[in-house]
């Protein structure tokens, strides 16, 4: 057995609960997961939380308990959300865990050790919401350039990380592995940066400012910096130092996936720190883009964010995962609104797949009493279709190699509606009117053939809706083993297979004025 399949998500502070943009990258991860599962590949899928530092403390404090209680009360949360989601990951990382808190140390230790960290002054600007120091050549009107906030001038000592050193390793790096930052115009903004002079990092807090953190072994008065601390569970996550067997099995990561708020740490300190600890790099990191309302961000800080339950319940989930893959490109920016996810709902879903379903199951019931009919006499309309439908795979795994989602689904949506068609032009209606019910069995062979593959291909993003249409088909298997390369096989489903015709997968939804 090969290397493991290695995919990460951030992992999400704690200062309040999830909302559709992290239930965005969960989405995607999991979805990446089930691909890749199909493909015959164990996979490995970490998550979790990231529970130290000052915005942790400070939301700890407002809820009258300590930063470790509250944590573990967010984490339920976490865990309950993603349950709904139906995430399938295998390992929930926190940072608060002594494993990871082990790990840290270690590596601050062996970094000492190794030179690349040094104790200095340091006098600058901090924001306490983004936990980053800036300095007065980057920053206007005394704001964070992050997010616009006041920032606090600050003078302390502190450790700090020799970035430099590696600074055009890393450059060279970039240049000579097109697939390390994805999209690419992200590697662009990346190398902009290395263009200039890379500041050392701080990558402490003195524990008189900040006590919430991981101690520092080597200098009690300070703490760790909670983005180095955070970094780090992508190793510690996969076994690092402790675990060499499972560490070996993992790393390196296949994908860090994220939103692109925070490409600078996954793609300067992060590949930093693991140069610096010789450890090879991540093969992708992979920034989408935010989800926003009003043109601006959605964030747990700002407003009410768009709560994932509350559409779920409302809406069912496999519509919700639908709409998060298939609204917008990954690696854009995507505009939410109630009315866009209904009315993607109701075209793709409800009119085009779930009517497909529904049609088909039908006419197998009122023409062949409900059993899988023979194709005995197969024309032009229906070799046209089979070869759409096995031409499928090629689409899909083109569309997976740079994680576009929604061309993956706009690939088998574009299948179901030349399905669609299909009935259109072969009208079985006429057919059956000029009795000629062999044309109509093979149609419907044909139709019950497409809809197998269409249901192993959105699996992974439909996990429930597509396991519905597989028993309603009346395959007898368990879908989550089904590999993909039955996709493009034809002639699986059997002749003489009872079909369960069961209620519509994906009912339409009223539009009640603008939402
Ligand atoms: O940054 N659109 O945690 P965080 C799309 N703890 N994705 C969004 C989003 C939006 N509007 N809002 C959030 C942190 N996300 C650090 C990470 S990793 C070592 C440490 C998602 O809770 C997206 O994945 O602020 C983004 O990168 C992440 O949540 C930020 O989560």
């Amino acid at each position: 057995m090969g290397k493991t399949f290695y995919i990460t998500t951030p992992i999400y502070y704690i200062n309040s609960v999830p909302h559709i943009g992290h239930s965005y990258t969960q989405v995607a991860a999991d979805t990446i997961k089930r691909f890749m599962r199909q493909r015959g590949r164990e996979a490995y899928f970490l998550t979790g939380t990231d529970e130290h530092g000052q915005k942790v403390a400070i939301a700890a404090e407002k809820a009258g308990l300590l930063p470790k209680d509250f944590a573990d009360g967010i984490v339920e949360k976490f865990k309950a959300v993603w349950k709904r989601l139906d995430i399938d990951y295998d390992y929930f990382i926190r940072t608060t865990g002594p494993d990871h808190i082990k790990a840290v140390q270690y590596v601050l230790d062996k970094l000492y050790k190794k030179g690349d960290l040094y104790e200095g002054e340091y006098s600058g600007w901090y924001c306490t919401p983004c936990e980053s120091f800036w300095t007065k050549l980057q920053i206007e009107d005394n704001l964070c350039p992050e997010c616009k906030r006041p920032l606090e001038e600050i003078k302390e000592t502190n450790i700090f990380f020799k970035l430099s050193k590696y600074q055009d390793k890393l450059k060279n790096h970039i240049k000579s592995n097109p697939d390390f930052i994805k999209p690419r115009f992200r590697a662009n903004e990346v190398l902009n940066y290395l263009d200039k002079p890379l500041p050392d990092l701080c990558v402490t807090r003195p524990s008189s400012r900040i006590s919430w953190g991981i101690q520092v072994p080597f200098s009690k008065n300070h703490v760790t910096y909670v983005w180095f601390d955070a970094l780090l569970n992508y190793i510690t996550g996969a076994g690092y130092p402790y675990d060499e067997e499972k560490f070996k099995k993992l790393w390196p990561a296949d994908i860090h996936l994220m939103a692109k708020d925070i490409l600078r740490p996954h793609c300067v300190y992060w590949p930093i720190m693991l140069m610096a600890l010789d450890i090879e790099l991540p093969k992708m990191i992979f920034a989408h883009g935010w989800w926003v309302t009003g043109g601006k961000k959605i964030s747990k800080s700002k407003g009410k964010p768009v709560d994932p339950i509350e559409l779920i319940d409302k809406y069912g989930l496999d519509a919700y995962r639908y709409f998060l893959l298939r609204e917008v490109e990954f690696g854009s920016d995507g505009a939410y609104s109630e009315k866009a996810l209904i009315t993607r709902i109701n075209s793709d879903l409800a009119n085009d797949l779930g009517n497909l379903l529904n049609r088909s199951l039908t006419m197998i019931e009122k023409y062949f009493s409900g059993s899988i009919p023979k194709p005995d006499v197969v024309g032009k309309h229906d070799e046209e279709l089979k070869a759409k439908a096995i031409c499928l795979t090629a689409s899909l795994e083109v569309a997976m190699k740079d994680l576009n989602f929604s061309a993956y689904l706009e690939a088998v949506m574009s299948v179901i509606n030349c399905a669609n068609k299909y009935i259109e032009t072969r009208a079985p209606w006429t057919l059956f009117k000029e009795g000629k019910l062999n044309e109509i069995a093979a149609m419907l062979y044909y139709l019950a053939d497409v809809l197998r593959m269409v249901a192993i291909a959105v699996y992974p993003v439909m996990p429930g809706a597509a396991c519905n249409m597989w028993q309603q088909l009346g395959m007898g298997s368990d879908l989550a083993k089904i590999k993909a390369d039955d996709i493009g096989k034809w002639g699986l489903i059997k002749p003489g297979v009872k079909i369960n015709k069961g209620k519509p997968l994906f009912p339409r939804i009223d539009i009640k004025g603008d939402k």
